[in-house]
């Protein structure tokens, strides 16, 4: 099992998409196995976004994630990172393809409305860096049998 952590950026939470994008990953079949509301201060928003540091953009991105409130999620299931980026969509929303998120609902990559870990290391990385072991739930879920072969 993948973990993956989700941030549902300000821009969406301001927008009321939160819920609509929740139930897109709930829908999938991901386990939600974390979820937290909270406005991101700027020492954790300049780590998780640490691989970005010397690019232009980084200054304009930080600004934006602690802007206001975020949602994060910590999801797991089969595949679970490269199933929730196909489920946002490319970075550029004007690419990104209808059904997406990002294509559904952005146009601009700095209000791109939601992010997913890249990798299955980073997964992890970037879930420790927003929950501690003691904040995720490691539940079964009773319709399991019905989604993970
Ligand atoms: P990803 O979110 O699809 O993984 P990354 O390349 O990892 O995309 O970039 C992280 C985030 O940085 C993007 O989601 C977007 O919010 C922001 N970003 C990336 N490139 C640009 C840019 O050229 N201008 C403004 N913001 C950008
Ligand atoms: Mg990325």
């Amino acid at each position: 099992m993948e973990r993956t952590l989700i941030i549902v950026k300000p821009d969406a939470v301001q927008r009321g998409l939160t819920g609509e994008i929740i139930k897109r990953f709930e829908a999938r079949g991901l386990k939600i196995i974390g979820m937290k509301l909270l406005q991101v201060n700027r020492e954790l928003a300049e780590k998780h976004y640490a691989v970005h540091r010397e690019r232009p953009f980084f200054a304009g991105l930080v600004e934006y994630i602690i802007s206001a409130p975020v949602v994060v999620l910590a999801l797991e299931g089969t595949d679970a990172i490269a199933a929730a980026r196909a489920t946002i969509g490319a970075t550029k929303p004007a690419e990104a393809a209808p059904g997406s998120i990002r294509g559904d609902y952005g146009l601009e990559i700095g209000r791109n409305l939601v992010h997913g870990s890249d990798s299955v290391e980073n997964g992890v990385i970037e879930v420790a860096n927003f929950f501690t072991e003691a904040d995720l739930c490691g539940w079964s879920r009773d319709v399991d049998r019905w989604v993970f072969e």
